[in-house]
């Protein structure tokens, strides 16, 4: 089955260039000028239009259990929403809870995401230690396909992982050439400040930010950056939202540590206004963590993706409607947090990003797709147009608008952050594995048809890495 663009420029990370896509088998088979359709082949007119890698979110959670409720988009909803947007492979999380046996989780989740319609992976989430924990780590890298493994430094009394865990869990992911990632909040901090909040009598959503400072991230960024350094492996922060986090990040990297940060559309979006919105369903709706925050924390994000030291974009999407949300009607604690956005990360960054100057058509390829593809070790398979790279594209119509609104989006959620939102420059057509799943509002997204990615692990960076480690250990020893 073939399927030609005809007319566009190809964006991707590193130029630009006018070309017809020829894609066969699921694959991109041939770029170049005045391509000829086979016979029976698909064509799509994309004249006027850029032709770039489908967006890779690397940060989602598709019918997520937590916090006493299941997330309400599931890995079929949530895919097709993606292809709606122009993301054609989402990285979702395995998270086991403290004492259950990781393999077993992991098969749940690969079970969940057979529906999905478009191609998906997964980190896995290190939740608890023990032997075995150290052994399917090395399965799941050596055998599944499973290069990253995630740490929540909050959630006390739930999914956090201690120092103990870190440091355990990061030694392992070095032998193994695995990246550790954190998500960093210091959750004693939060646990704390969450009580303190609620006993002053602050119940609403407007006590949730207040319980989560910026330096209650700073300071566990801070940890795991230098837990990582010691230990000599890369890091990757997920959902990095202050100028706090980010300074240590910067720090590092100009240090010459391998640390990366990933961030969030609705962190360089959204403020942390939405908090105290007189509607509380409104506020509830926005309650994720960590939260939005003020411009001064923005400002900070925009600039850190502007010059390179955030070098990934994603969602977090992870969904609740508002029944959902009314949980924590008299105890903020208890309100499920997540927000959605995977149908409009792509469209928000170019409008706020590409049109206002602030990134090239190139760079918005880089932080939408190709570095994710690039860190997690599926590039050129992902993240590239050309020939041999799967056939995940996104067509692109500068010249489209839309108004955002939970009216007409294909989340499965009552509510979306972005609400009113217009932006100009939308996809006009999707493809996945080389078949046309969304054509200007219409899906044809086909359950099931979404492949699990392998994502292998770096042996030859994580040797180099483990020497440098060695020598380093004994040098700071005998500073001491
Ligand atoms: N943050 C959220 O808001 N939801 C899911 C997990 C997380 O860390
Ligand atoms: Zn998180
Ligand atoms: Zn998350």
């Amino acid at each position: 089955m073939s399927l030609l663009i005809k007319g566009g420029t190809v964006v991707n990370a590193d130029r630009s260039f006018i070309s017809d896509v020829l894609c066969d088998n699921g694959k991109i088979h041939r770029t170049a000028e005045g391509i000829d359709a086979p016979s029976g082949c698909e064509v799509i007119d994309a004249a006027g239009q850029y032709v770039m890698p489908g967006g890779i979110d690397p940060h989602t959670h598709m019918q997520l259990p937590f916090m006493g409720t299941v997330a309400s988009e599931d890995f079929y909803t949530g895919t097709a929403a993606g292809l709606a947007g122009g993301t054609t492979m989402i990285i979702d999380f395995v998270i086991p809870n403290p004492q259950q046996n990781i393999m077993e989780a992991y098969r749940q989740w690969r079970e969940w995401a057979e529906k999905a319609v478009s191609d998906y992976s997964f980190h896995v989430a290190i939740t608890w230690w023990d032997e075995s924990v150290h052994k399917d780590m090395g399965t799941l890298a050596t055998r599944h396909g499973v290069n990253s493994f995630k740490h929540f430094m909050a959630y006390k009394g739930a999914i956090m992982a201690d120092d103990e865990v870190m440091v355990n869990s990061f030694s392992r992911a070095l032998e193994l050439g695995a990246m550790p990632t954190v998500h960093a909040e210091n959750g004693e901090l939060v646990f704390q400040l969450q009580k303190k909040i609620y006993e002053m009598g602050i119940t609403g959503p407007e006590g949730h930010p207040l319980s989560r400072p910026p330096e209650v991230e700073g300071e566990a960024a801070n940890r795991a950056i230098r837990i990582a350094e010691v230990l000599g492996v890369p890091l990757y922060l997920v959902h990095v939202s202050t100028r706090q986090a980010l300074e240590s990040i910067v720090r590092a990297r100009n240090e010459g540590q391998r640390v990366f940060g990933e961030v969030l559309a609705g962190h360089l979006l959204i403020d942390e206004s939405v908090y105290r919105d007189p509607d509380p369903e409104s506020a509830a709706a926005h309650v994720m963590s960590p939260p939005f925050r003020s411009k001064e924390h923005r400002d900070a994000l925009w600039a850190g993706l502007i010059c390179g030291n955030l070098q990934t974009t994603a969602t977090d999407h992870c969904c609740f409607c508002a029944d959902q949300k009314a949980a924590g009607k008299d105890d903020f604690r208890k309100t499920p947090n997540g927000t959605a956005g995977i149908e409009n990360r792509m469209e928000v960054l170019w409008h706020h990003a590409v049109n206002t100057g602030r990134l090239t058509m190139n760079e918005f390829v880089k932080v939408t797709s190709t570095n994710a593809a690039q860190i997690f070790n599926i590039y050129p398979r992902k993240g590239s147009i050309a020939p041999g790279a799967d056939a995940d594209i996104v067509v692109w119509d500068p010249q489209a608008s839309k108004t955002i609104s939970a009216k007409t989006h294909k989340q499965n959620v009552d509510y979306n952050i972005f609400e009113g939102m217009k932006v100009k420059g939308c996809a006009s057509h999707t493809i996945s594995a080389g078949k046309l799943v969304y054509a200007n509002g219409e899906l044809r997204a086909e359950r099931g048809a979404g492949r699990y990615v392998d994502r292998p692990a770096f042996p030859p960076l994580y040797d180099a890495v483990q020497r440098r480690a060695r020598m380093k250990v004994p040098q700071a020893v005998k500073r001491r």
